[in-house]
């Protein structure tokens, strides 16, 4: 593996040189905040919907629920931890409040939470149990808090808008430090017919004051985006960048939310959500439906693979355990992983200033992960990657963006060396990591993803 590879002045930076290293090239656009970059680096963390929906066996809510209704027997936050931990994420971000306005913790803004129901006789709160098995685990913890909200009666007046900052206020205020907050896009209508304009201005405003370190997600941002769809799958090209004024949550602009925008405004990096299963909810009639080792190992590549985060939802049952279908699927998923992207071949020669890498011999190889130094800015356009084989180059891949991470696969070749070839940039790139791995053979993404 090669690191901080600097372009064209092929000089590389940190290294052992017997020269002082040259100073690193002016940044250039739009550049990740430290949050953002801190970001990037968790790659791969849960989405955990658990709430009322839940017992109801719906995905949306209607808000009128009654509140016993929420009535987990075995719930256990520890064993969420536990498993995302050993699974390889980094964090959980909890559905705090659905679109039915169920509230997980005792909010003093509702008359429809955990207080109201008889589980732990109204004393229970699930976001307190979270941020404890997330500090016993190691993980960070993010939240789902949902503005459309089709219980609350203030729900389409002005006065909503008050009383969202209030509950976000609450939230964000007792259980420690929170890495994300996830604004969903959806706008639908209260119980009173009213649509709410909400004032996200005012909701951002309250998450930077008490939530400094968090990244707040929505459509657009301010510091995440969509990736414009549900089935995992961020773009080919995928620019860190975005021209965010341009969008706003509930956008219909989504293919260029996949995309993203070359030379874009502000650093708006994509996250991948997507579920583990057919529903972002529990149901036990698709206990069978928890989606192939295949299909998630295609997500992982169409994600992560692409320099974006992914945020695989796992749905909570109704004891308030993650289902061993899905548990076994994770610890597959992360086995596989593992096995493929621990032994990097080109770490076996001393770094050389160079963009090729000596395998020291014939080495069967099958995916080329690619970096770029984000905190001097998105530059390369298009590359590609040559293997050498008995004396000869040959072409075997090629891509457009790279950014955070891009992982290529093609044909198994068996290679003495490998190079990467930068075929045109917005600046001189500056790239950070030149790796060569094996996966099992027969497991490439398929075209359409
Ligand atoms: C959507 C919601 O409407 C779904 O229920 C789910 O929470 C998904 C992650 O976001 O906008």
């Amino acid at each position: 593996m090669y690191r901080y590879l600097l372009l064209p002045a092929i000089c590389l930076l940190f290294s052992a040189c017997t020269t002082p290293p040259p100073p690193p090239p002016p940044p250039y656009g739009a550049l990740p905040t430290p949050q953002q970059v801190e970001w990037h680096d968790m790659k791969y963390y849960a989405f955990v919907h658990f709430n009322m929906n839940t017992f109801t066996d719906k995905e949306w809510g209607e808000g009128q629920e009654s509140p016993n209704t929420f009535a987990p027997t075995q719930l256990d936050c520890e064993q969420w931890a536990r498993i995302c931990k050993a699974a390889g994420m980094k964090g959980i971000i909890l559905t705090a409040k659905h679109h039915d306005g169920f509230c997980l913790w005792p909010s003093k803004y509702s008359t429809h939470t955990v207080a109201q129901s008889a589980w732990k006789e109204g004393k229970g709160d699930v976001l307190r149990d979270l941020s404890a098995a997330c500090k016993k685990y190691g993980l960070k913890m993010g939240i789902y808090i949902s503005p459309w909200d089709r219980n609350h009666p203030a729900y389409g007046t002005p006065e909503y808008n008050e009383v969202f900052k209030n509950t976000l206020r609450e939230v964000l205020t007792q259980y420690g430090e929170i890495f994300e907050v996830w604004f969903d896009g959806a706008n639908g209508e209260g119980p009173n017919g009213k649509k709410q304009v909400y004032d996200f201005p005012g909701f951002i405003q309250v998450v930077r004051e008490t939530q400094p370190k968090a990244v707040i997600f929505s459509d657009a941002g301010p510091d995440i985006r969509w990736v414009g769809n549900e089935q995992g799958i961020a773009g080919k090209t995928n620019w860190a960048t975005l021209n965010r004024d341009d969008y706003f949550p509930g956008t219909p602009r989504y293919k260029e939310l996949t995309e993203g925008n070359r030379n874009g405004t502000h650093w708006l990096p994509a996250e991948v959500d997507v579920s583990i299963r057919p529903g972002w909810y529990y149901h036990s009639a698709q206990d069978t439906a928890v989606k192939s080792l295949k299909h998630l190992w295609n997500i992982w590549h169409a994600s992560i693979g692409r320099g974006a985060n992914l945020l695989l939802n796992i749905p909570v049952d109704r004891r308030g355990l993650i289902h061993p279908a899905d548990s076994t699927r994770m610890m597959e998923l992360k086995a596989l992983v593992d096995s493929t992207y621990t032994q990097d071949y080109c770490s076996t020669q001393p770094p050389q200033p160079s963009l090729e890498s000596d395998l020291g011999k014939a080495t069967p190889i099958n995916r080329v992960e690619v970096r770029e130094e984000l905190s001097l800015g998105q530059r390369v356009d298009s590359f590609a990657v040559d293997v050498m084989t008995e004396g000869k180059w040959t072409e075997v891949a090629s891509g457009t963006t790279i950014g955070a991470g891009r992982i290529l696969s093609f044909p198994t070749v068996s290679a003495t060396r490998i190079r990467l070839r930068i075929l045109s940039t917005m600046a001189p790139p500056v790239i950070r990591q030149l790796s060569a791995y094996r996966a099992p053979q027969g497991w490439e993404l398929p075209e359409d993803m």
